[in-house]
């Protein structure tokens, strides 16, 4: 049965994370909210970083209550990523995936996600989905400028935080139902990897204390990275522990 998702958008000027107010206000709220900013003052990326948050660009947080496993709970980062890219590329913004929480054009950082996952018990109490987009040029701080552009800059494309918004919130609902049916991403897996700049590319995995070349083959059902390794064996990388970069530039 597909039902309707009742998406709410709560919009804010300045906050500290949407993450974290959505996070706050999860436990009485359905799913469906949606917390936006205009700029945050603590903006997070994953494992303690930082996400530039500047204003002029999108913040946003998902709460979803998925009746799932647990372990499926991080594959929707994978689904928003591709929800997302699904909608910039039907507005002409030329981007890919990268494996598993950013999109990229002409190889540079446009958007970042970052899931998080509150538990009652051993069941899911929330999974908050956290997309940062870069809108407009001048909003990201010089250092980061070799690795992170924005959607305009990059493309010429100019989109509304509003529009944006609305638009991933519809390709990502289609994405969603399927997602909850299969509890996996077997049916979005090929169309996923035809959007993966990863794809058949030689990466650096950076596991903690481990770090090797491979080459990247595209992910399995379960949002896995499977990569070949230079002896010809397969591997599969999960997400929660690695960082893969290009190896000889971000990507
Ligand atoms: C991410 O982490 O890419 C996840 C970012 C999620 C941000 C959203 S915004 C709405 C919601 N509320 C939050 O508090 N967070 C979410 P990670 O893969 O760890 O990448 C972080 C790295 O990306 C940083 O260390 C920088 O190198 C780079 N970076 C920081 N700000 C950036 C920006 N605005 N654009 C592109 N790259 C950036």
């Amino acid at each position: 049965m597909v039902t309707k998702m009742d998406w709410r958008i709560r919009e804010f000027q300045e906050l500290d994370s949407t993450n974290q107010t959505l996070q706050e206000l999860s436990a009485k709220e359905k799913e469906g909210l949606v917390v936006v900013a205009d700029r945050q003052r603590l903006g997070r990326g994953r494992r303690g970083r930082t996400w530039e948050s500047q204003e002029g660009n999108a913040y946003f947080s998902l709460l979803l209550k998925p009746q799932t496993d647990t372990k499926a709970a991080p594959m929707l980062t994978l689904v928003a990523a591709y929800s997302l890219a699904k909608y910039l590329r039907s507005k002409m913004v030329d981007c890919e995936i990268k494996w598993p929480n950013d999109l990229v054009v002409n190889g540079k950082k446009i958007c970042g996600i970052l899931t998080e996952m509150t538990l009652d018990g051993s069941r899911i109490a929330a999974v908050i989905v956290g997309i940062g987009v870069n809108l407009v040029p001048g909003t990201i701080p010089p250092e980061l400028c070799d690795v992170a552009t924005s959607i305009e800059e990059a493309c010429g494309v100019r989109l509304t935080r509003q529009e944006l918004i609305r638009g991933f919130l519809e390709e990502f609902e289609r994405n969603y139902q399927i997602f909850l049916r299969t509890e996996n991403l077997q049916e979005l897996s090929a169309d996923y990897n035809s959007l993966l700049v990863n794809c058949g590319r030689e990466v650096r995995v950076l596991e903690p204390g481990n770090e090797y070349q491979a080459k990247a083959l595209g992910i399995n059902e379960n949002g896995e990275l499977i990569v070949c390794m230079e002896d010809g064996t397969q591997k599969t990388i999960y997400a929660g522990e690695v960082s893969v970069r290009g190896c000889l530039g971000y990507v």
